[in-house]
């Protein structure tokens, strides 16, 4: 897949296309008319009917669509897409009848990715993300979110992190970073958890966010990570840095983390199969977003479905990721996940399709500038080979995207 710097420039009109509903909140088109966008310098500077285009717009390259449905760029804002080796033994394990805590407490699990991630030097982190990074932007992916906590050390979190900078300058690609330190207990502070949560805390967080690599900050809330009390010293360390939060909340069990989450103003809460009421209130009052994550429901065999119709009611956003790791979600497509949210999670497709777009912008804390298309937005927006949104959510194992404008740029070309 070609680099940033060897795309051609998307500047110029593009025509006959068919808006998706809700890509572009404000415009208003007669029924049936095809829209034009119009780029300048990677932004966009127009948009509206392309049957009465501005006349000093009309001029410079033209792109026509012929029709094709856009959409904006795709967003998975849930990822811990760099990372050493993979874990298909454990799938084995799994098939044989070993739960996921099973295969964690035996050794597998995270910390065997903190062992491959450990011993991989960060061109070898670069090339194996790299090739699992092109295929989530040939679906459509145009900004992503890239968590660490595979390294659990200052020396191994800053070369993950680095990666996934270095990821978004090669691919012209908007990477947001995550720390999340306290994704694991390492092995060299067994039964240590309040001294990990210290280096967490004191040393690693501020010496990585004095670097520039941290966007906001993650913590894995669960029996089988960390307590409640740990996850809020992690959150007053964040703020005192002035860094956003979010969490990993409710998936295995109710923890109260997303009650603890919303008064910290999280961005998101992701998973919340097991989110409470009281949960959901909290999130609703302090505007944070639920990312549902239906690749790990499904790789788990879950059965504990997140409270859909409650959040739906409460009109807390729902959000739709990937979650791409190697243990429980090693999924490759952001378009297969809007298929599996409706499938099992029942969304609707227009949600599925907020999820991936204006939602998981607004879970990544980029709501200004990508999810929907606009006026002074950079131009990244989708052309798919689809009659209309609900095919999107309706083929699965199908590669639906005709191209992807990126940054300004032209990233992709497929076969109509
Ligand atoms: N929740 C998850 O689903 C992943 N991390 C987390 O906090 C699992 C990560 C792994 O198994 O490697
Ligand atoms: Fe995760």
């Amino acid at each position: 897949m070609n680099a940033l710097n060897e795309r051609a420039s998307a500047d110029g009109l593009w025509t006959g296309l068919r808006l998706a509903p809700g890509a572009a909140p404000g415009v208003s088109l007669p029924n049936g008319a095809l829209a034009a966008i119009a780029v300048e310098s990677g932004v966009v500077r127009w948009i509206g009917d392309a049957g009465n285009v501005p006349v000093e717009l009309a001029r410079g390259p033209r792109h026509d669509c012929g029709g094709a449905l856009v959409t904006p760029g795709l967003i998975d804002c849930h990822t811990h897409l760099v990372y050493g080796g993979q874990r298909a033994n454990e799938f084995a394990m799994r098939l044989a009848g070993a739960s996921y805590e099973e295969v964690a407490k035996a050794g597998g699990g995270i910390v065997s990715s903190v062992r491959a991630t450990r011993e991989a030097d960060e061109e070898t982190l670069f090339a194996q993300a790299a090739l699992r990074l092109e295929q989530l932007l040939a679906d459509g992916v145009c900004a992503i979110e890239i968590k660490s906590g595979y390294g659990l050390s200052l020396e191994h979190e800053r070369k993950q992190l680095r990666v996934a900078r270095r990821l978004g300058e090669h691919y012209g690609v908007t990477v947001r970073t995550t720390f999340l330190g306290a994704h694991a207990l390492p092995p060299e502070y067994a039964g240590r958890s309040g001294d990990y949560i210290d280096a967490v805390c004191r040393e690693m967080m501020p010496a990585l966010a004095a670097e520039g690599l941290v966007d906001a900050v993650d913590v894995f809330c669960e029996r089988i990570a960390f307590s409640l009390a740990e996850t809020e010293r992690v959150f007053q360390a964040a703020r005192m840095l002035g860094l956003p939060v979010k969490l990993h909340a409710e998936q295995l069990s109710d923890m109260g983390g997303a009650a603890l989450a919303a008064r910290y103003g999280a961005l998101s809460c992701d998973h919340v199969e097991h989110l409470s009421d009281a949960g959901i209130a909290a999130m609703r009052e302090a505007g944070t977003v639920a990312v549902l994550l239906p690749g790990a429901y499904y790789t788990l065999r879950d059965t504990h479905l997140p409270p859909i119709e409650a959040l739906r009611a409460a009109g807390v956003p729902m959000a739709v990721s990937t979650d791409h790791n190697p243990g429980t979600s090693p999924a490759l497509s952001l378009v297969l996940m809007m298929n599996m949210a409706c499938t099992l999670f029942r969304l609707t497709v227009p949600e599925a399709l907020a999820g991936v777009t204006v939602h998981a912008a607004r879970a990544l804390g980029l709501s200004d500038t990508h999810g929907v298309l606009g006026v002074g937005r950079p131009a990244d927006f989708v052309l798919w080979n689809a009659q209309d949104v609900s095919e999107l959510a309706y083929w699965f194992g199908r590669r639906a995207v005709k191209r992807v404008v990126r940054q300004g740029r032209i990233a992709q070309e497929c076969a109509a």
